[in-house]
């Protein structure tokens, strides 16, 4: 059964496992007098103390002290939730957190659903769904980089950048209806013009936000780079010396690598999903040909391809033949250059060097950044940036306004009063991003992939 919003809701906070400390958390409007029935401490109740205040305590099970504890008291409306909350800080640990969850039930709050706590803060217009989503964005950061856009979208950043894109939206239509008040062929060019400027400026706006994509993309999903050649290339040493560990063995046997190795690391604050894979020629073992096959299904699904030559290899003008008909970006890098007299192949793009020397590793490094990061400046502050959400519906209210734009262009008769109902689409569209409208199912698939206790 849902949770109704006047039920009170309570959760671990923390992860299990060991720890310094663990948090029970409780909101709704028993949260305090919940804390008063289990929490002992010295003087008055946990719910007389002033608000956002704390409290050091015990929590009590039939006079059986339980846990040593610290309570935070927020009252509402100053509260993460905007609800009244207790937070019981207890000691770390598998037990301390979970009788005092088992207590904090008992005494009658339910059990919180995942991400509940957020969603409350949500309904309850303490923040909108932009700012709820950057939340998950935040504890799900991989990388500084990463933490500092979803920050600056908890803050709000990209908020007001769709409430702009709204307002504007909103104003337009406005405009739009207001002509309805003029005879069609009196209204003056000055109107037309300025109805013309301004919906080409939304539409420049909505192109600046639907640009930010690519990185929160990049930033929140990590990019795969999938390393991929003939046995014995240096594979392995690519992914060792990337990831600055002896991760997978590296040996002179060719077919060393039979199954894929996935590997995270951060590069100028992108997250990196590295596979290191068995290397790809003609075998009779069944092993092998499974590790190949994986090979080719982890290829199909890489954001980037390192094609890796090895200089000494006799075939490599053949094998570089295969390169020809390549269309997923990849980028190509000849290896071994300290076994190989003379320059490489002269092909444009790629690299010549040896991975046995850190300058080589170095080099990669260089031409993977360059290559994932893209149009994307990398050097500059990072800022917040949209979902695939956000994205979605940013590109169908695009389109709704650029239908309307169509219209006020094509001096069609209705012409104005059809744009002025694409505007009012848009907005729908814009209004879903920050949650002035939603439904239930919407709520449930975002706060669903929260962590319970968040
Ligand atoms: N001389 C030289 N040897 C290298 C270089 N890079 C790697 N090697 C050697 O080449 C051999 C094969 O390296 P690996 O990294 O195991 O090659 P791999 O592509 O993973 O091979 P498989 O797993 O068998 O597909 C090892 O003996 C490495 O030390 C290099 O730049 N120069
Ligand atoms: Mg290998």
């Amino acid at each position: 059964m849902p949770l109704m919003m006047d039920d009170t809701i309570a959760a671990i906070a923390t992860p299990p496992g060991e720890g310094g400390i663990s948090i029970v958390r409780i909101s709704g409007p028993e949260a305090f007098a919940i804390a008063d029935r289990i929490v002992r401490c010295p003087g008055s109740l946990p719910s007389q103390r002033a608000e956002n205040t704390l409290v050091v305590g015990q929590v009590v099970e039939q006079a059986r002290v339980i846990d040593e504890v610290v309570v935070l008291l927020f009252r509402a409306p100053h509260s993460y939730t905007a609800e009244d909350v207790i937070e019981i800080q207890g000691h770390g640990g598998n037990q301390c957190a979970r009788r005092i969850l088992r207590l904090v039930l008992d005494a009658g709050a339910l059990l919180a659903e995942p991400g509940e706590f957020t969603r409350r803060a949500f309904l309850h217009g303490r923040i909108d769904l932009v700012q709820a989503e950057a939340v998950l964005d935040l504890i799900r950061a991989h990388s500084d980089r990463a933490g500092t856009a979803a920050v600056e979208q908890l803050e709000g950043a990209l908020s007001d950048k769709f409430n702009l894109l709204y307002d504007a939206l909103l104003m337009a239509a406005a405009r739009l209806e207001a002509t309805l008040d003029f005879p069609e062929d009196e209204l003056p060019d000055l109107v037309m013009k300025e109805i013309n400027a301004e919906l080409q400026q939304i539409n420049h706006d909505f192109d600046a936000l639907i640009d930010t994509w690519d990185e929160g993309h990049l930033l929140r999903d990590g990019a795969l780079v999938v390393i991929s050649g003939k046995p014995n290339v240096g594979k392995s040493t690519l992914l060792n010396g990337l990831l600055e560990k002896d991760r997978a063995i590296v040996s002179d046997l060719p077919g060393t690598t039979r199954d894929s190795i996935e590997e995270t690391f951060i590069l100028n604050g992108i997250p990196v999903r590295i596979a290191d894979t068995a290397g790809l020629r003609d075998t009779t073992d069944l092993i092998e040909k499974e590790g190949i096959e994986r090979t080719h299904r982890m290829m199909r699904a890489a954001d980037l391809v390192v094609y890796l030559f090895d200089l000494t290899d006799p075939d490599l003008e053949q094998a570089l033949e295969g390169l020809k008909t390549v269309q997923t970006p990849h980028l190509v890098i000849f290896n071994k250059l300290d076994m190989h007299p003379g320059p490489g192949p002269d092909l444009a793009g790629s690299l010549c060097l040896s991975l046995l020397q850190e300058t080589g590793i170095q080099q990669v490094r260089d031409a993977l950044s360059l290559h994932l990061s893209g149009n994307i400046d990398l050097s500059a502050r990072p800022h917040a940036l949209i979902s695939e959400r956000h994205r979605r519906l940013l590109l169908d209210a695009k389109q709704e306004m650029e239908a309307g734009l169509e219209l006020v262009r094509s001096g069609r008769e209705d012409g104005l009063v059809l744009a002025a109902s694409q505007m009012r689409l848009g907005l729908q569209l814009i209004g879903q991003a920050t949650g002035r409208a939603y439904e239930e199912e919407l709520l449930d698939n975002i706060f669903g992939r929260f962590c319970i206790g968040k």
